[in-house]
């Protein structure tokens, strides 16, 4: 069975916390870091089994997570077997659909960055207390390159994103851990996330301490929140039954797969139904097939479009039987930004930077993320010829794209999106050791 008190808390569980930092940092002295990596940081990196039992949740929990660049100044030579890990993201960003690095935050454009720490609590006090004590621990052996401040959503819309939709209903179970799974929820092998472990495709070539860490991708992911609202409203679904708004309201629906509460489209056609999204035992509970029907009738777009985004990155039974898919992700990321302002509504523009912290696990990052982005979500032929892009992530170097069925209307219909409601500022890729590894290999 899983180590689960070896295993870095954010990975299998999640940290939950309505406050995330992520605090980027270069490694300026190996020696004095690595002593202090042991002495000092280990202690307070949050386990599995911690975070399970609210008894033993710190207030603040700490998990840490290295790049390449950050392992070669450790001196850990070791080929993880990851491509674009071993690259950097920045290295990657041809695969990723990202219009060169304009729009990327200026720490991401390089390979200095080391490692990211994870904070997470309930308050900003505690992370910025636990954060000075770390820093006056680490003293000179470490810079600060970059931070960004993660928050959930205020009141009701907690655990929403910044358009408004219910987040992180859907994430794999991972065998070995989670034994209980919910109706319709992906089991996969314990490999698929954690490396080292059965069903890890590099299993063979992993060196011996990677075992049950997992790599962490970290995107930066600006919404222009005013100007998606936006072009909902210039562009309702036409349904006699339907006033405009709720015609709105559908398109923004059929853009995710899911509306606003969770429910997911496939469920619920036409209108939201919140007792549904709220409902565990069926909001995941469904896979692109009718009753009675055994394979996915490729040209009924009726109940949800091949393209919205949660059927792109997870196409259930249009690829068959979901033990086929081999690119799943756990996801564990975390708005940021400040609500949309008055004047932001009032002109249907962004002044004020928000969007998702986004941060998922996985064995693999070219089979995981970067194959959703790539492969699925930016791939206009993914899962059926013309189905287009993903309307919320698909990107085409800053170009419009093309989505296709997103009016059930009229399914054939193509509807071209001029700007990207959610633009990359960039990031990178990370390895998120086990407890026993930073202790016996990466601070000695
Ligand atoms: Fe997505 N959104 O609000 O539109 N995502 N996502 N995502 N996403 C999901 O099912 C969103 C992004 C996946 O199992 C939901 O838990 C936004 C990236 C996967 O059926 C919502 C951004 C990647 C799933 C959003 C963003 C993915 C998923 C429904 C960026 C991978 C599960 C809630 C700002 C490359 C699919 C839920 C399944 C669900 C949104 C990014 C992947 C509401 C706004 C970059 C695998």
């Amino acid at each position: 069975s899983l180590n689960l008190t070896d295993i870095q808390g954010d990975i299998l569980i999640g940290m939950k916390k309505n406050k995330e930092l992520f605090f980027f940092f270069g490694i300026e002295n190996a020696t004095e870091f690595k002593a202090k990596l042991k002495s000092d940081i280990l202690p307070l990196v949050t386990t599995t089994t911690q975070l399970l039992d609210n008894t033993t949740q710190p207030t603040t929990a700490l998990n840490i997570a290295f790049s390449q660049t950050g392992l070669f100044a450790l001196n850990i030579t070791d080929n993880l077997n990851d491509a674009p890990f071993a690259g950097g993201q920045l290295a990657d960003i041809g695969n990723l659909g990202d219009p060169g690095t304009t729009n990327w935050v200026p720490q991401f454009v390089g390979t200095d960055i080391h490692g990211v720490i994870l904070l997470a609590s309930d308050t900003v006090d505690n992370i910025n207390t636990e954060l000075a004590s770390i820093q006056s621990k680490l003293g000179d052996c470490i810079t600060e390159i970059y931070s960004l401040q993660g928050a959930a959503r205020p009141g009701n819309e907690q655990g929403h994103e910044h358009f408004g939709f219910q987040d992180g209903i859907s994430n794999p179970a991972v065998s070995g851990y989670d034994s209980n799974p919910v109706a319709g929820q992906a089991v996969v092998p314990t490999g698929e996330i954690l490396v080292g472990e059965e069903g890890d495709s590099f299993l063979s070539s992993r060196p011996a301490w990677a075992k049950d860490g997992s790599f962490l991708v970290f995107r930066q992911l600006k919404q222009i929140v005013p100007e998606f609202n936006k072009f909902l409203l210039d562009n309702p679904i036409h349904i006699p039954a339907l006033t405009p708004e709720q015609g709105s309201e559908l398109l923004g629906a059929r853009m995710i797969g899911r509306w606003k509460s969770g429910a997911p489209v496939f469920l619920a056609p036409l209108v939201d139904d919140p007792i549904l999204g709220g409902d565990r035992t069926r909001n995941n509970n469904f896979t692109y097939l009718l009753p009675g029907q055994t394979a996915v009738n490729a040209t009924d777009q009726s109940r949800c479009p091949f393209s919205a985004h949660v059927r792109k990155t997870r196409p259930r039974a249009d690829i068959g039987l979901e033990t086929n898919n081999h690119h799943h992700i756990v996801r564990g990321g975390i708005p940021y930004g400040p609500e949309v302002t008055a004047a932001e509504a009032a002109s249907n523009t962004t002044t004020i930077e928000r969007g998702l912290a986004f941060v998922c696990y996985q064995s693999s990052t070219a089979a995981g993320f970067r194959f959703l982005q790539q492969a699925w979500a930016d791939n206009t032929s993914f899962v059926h010829g013309g189905v287009g892009f993903d309307p919320i992530i698909g990107a085409n170097q800053g170009a419009q794209r093309v989505v296709n069925g997103l009016d059930p209307t009229d399914p054939s219909r193509n509807i071209t999106l001029i700007t990207d409601f959610v633009v990359s500022r960039g990031g990178e890729y990370f390895f998120s050791p086990s407890l026993s590894a930073i202790a016996n290999t990466l601070s000695v």
